[in-house]
């Protein structure tokens, strides 16, 4: 059995979870009752009142919370607190120009600490390594997620920041770097860059990495692994929850699980809102269970996973597992009428050895107004012309059979396509607005 950062709770027997769990649920939902303004129109007009919630089935009679809903009340609408009771805010990138913002109460730093230290540990961490976090610090919740959770451990953290690539992979072959983390498509992206400087990544001491905040997918943690000689954990989490460490993968590598104790998640099909079945695929919904400052009742993340039986993992831990993130609902783009998920392109293309870690999607539509795609990926070393010509041969045939339409393959060099802040942009939707 691995190490586990607080076994007691890990290894839960699952009625004292929902004990657990229906005990922080009736607080929660009394807290936004009393405190949010929101929340208290929101239970009004459904008729409902805190003492209505008696078992966790009745989760069901409480309002959705929207990334809209929060919109519309930010920055500070939402909070249960006072101002003065929070001590750091984090903040999504605000794409559409109003950013998510969390503030947090000492105390919900605290369990953001703990819930990270959990998922490092799970992941391999322990207070003997040396751990880089090259993720931007600033408002995104990445690096603070992470750093505190490192700290928690004991490990010994460097606060590398995103950026600098060559200096990222100095630092890493100088302090003896042992653990690395961040977003999976950068962390490809400095693979390339040792290439570039001819460091053998194997000969350095990194053997263990936990990436998230993006889609990806198996193909592209089989890269990683191969690529840095180490083993790959997945985590999930969103800035409306805490930022990371909502969720991780064991040693196991077969699903997520979702720290009970703080999250009460429920999978629901995305157009009916109803639960779907164990181990069908849904909508993530997540209410929150011991946040202070911004608490949420049924948060739709947008997310599509399935959730597993809750037999106890071979790992020893209780909390219910989820696959990895397919993608967000919103994330799905039709073309020609097929809907397609950047996850099923990335699964062709990490399939072939001569493909390196970067790819993103163009559409457009052509002078008969007919939607094209343009799929743009990385080669691993610089190609002739003719490699490059019988690559996207075999990519184009691959890919028209996932998607049932030929797109247009366009191979260019190692670190041809231009970096895009945090997250890899998979898809450029450049299509004509009718
Ligand atoms: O991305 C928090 C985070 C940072 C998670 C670092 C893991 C590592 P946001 O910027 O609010 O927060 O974005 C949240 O990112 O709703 C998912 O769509 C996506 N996402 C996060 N983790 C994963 C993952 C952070 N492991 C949104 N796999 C979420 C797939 C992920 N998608």
């Amino acid at each position: 059995m691995d190490y586990m950062f607080n076994r007691k709770i890990e290894t839960m027997p699952r009625d004292k979870i929902r004990e657990i769990q229906l005990k922080r649920l009736k607080e929660t939902v009394r807290r936004v009752y009393d405190n949010v303004p929101f929340y208290r129109t929101r239970f009004s007009e459904l008729g409902i009142k805190p003492e209505d919630i008696k078992t966790l089935d009745d989760i069901h009679k409480l309002p959705f919370t929207t990334k809209e809903d929060l919109r519309k009340n930010m920055p500070f609408g939402m909070l249960a607190v006072s101002l003065d009771d929070c001590v750091e805010l984090h903040a999504s990138s605000g794409t559409t120009g109003i950013p998510v913002t969390a503030c947090y109460t000492r105390n919900d730093l605290e369990v953001w600490s703990e819930v990270m230290a959990r998922c490092l540990s799970m992941a391999g961490l322990t207070k003997r390594d040396i751990f880089q976090n090259p993720i931007p610090y600033g408002t995104f919740t990445g690096a603070f997620g992470f750093h505190y959770g490192a700290q928690k451990i004991g490990a010994l953290v460097i606060p590398s920041g995103k950026g600098q690539s060559e200096r990222q992979i100095k630092l890493m072959e100088y302090y003896g770097t042992t653990f690395i983390s961040g977003v999976a498509s950068y962390a490809m992206r400095l693979a390339q860059v040792a290439g570039e400087l001819g460091i053998d990544l194997h000969k350095l001491k990194v053997r263990n990495g936990l990436f998230g905040a993006e889609m990806f997918t198996s193909g592209l943690k089989k890269r990683l692994s191969d690529a840095w000689n180490m083993d790959v954990h997945d985590i999930y989490g969103l800035t409306e929850m805490c930022g990371p460490g909502v969720s991780a993968d064991c040693d196991q590598h077969n699903g997520l699980h979702l720290w009970e104790d703080h999250f009460l998640v429920e999978c629901l099909d995305p157009k009916t809102l109803e639960p779907v079945e164990l181990e069908e695929e849904g909508e993530l919904v997540i209410t929150t269970l011991t946040k202070e400052g911004m608490p949420l009742i049924r948060y739709r993340t947008r997310d599509l996973a399935r959730l597993f039986d809750q037999k106890t993992c071979e790992c020893g831990r209780t909390h219910i597992k989820h696959t990895p993130i397919k993608g967000r609902t919103d994330d799905m783009i039709i073309i020609r009428g097929t809907n397609i998920y950047p996850g099923q392109i990335e699964s062709v293309l990490m399939k072939h050895e001569e493909v390196g870690g970067n790819w993103r999607m163009i559409i457009t539509t052509d002078e008969n107004n007919i939607d094209q795609l343009t799929v743009e990926v990385e080669s691993k070393k610089t190609l002739d012309s003719k490699e490059r010509e019988m690559l996207a041969e075999k990519l184009k045939k691959e890919i028209t059979a996932v998607i049932v339409f030929k797109p247009y393959i366009r191979i260019l060099s190692p670190g041809g396509i231009p970096e895009t802040g945090v997250k890899a942009k998979r898809v450029l939707d450049n299509r004509k607005k009718v």
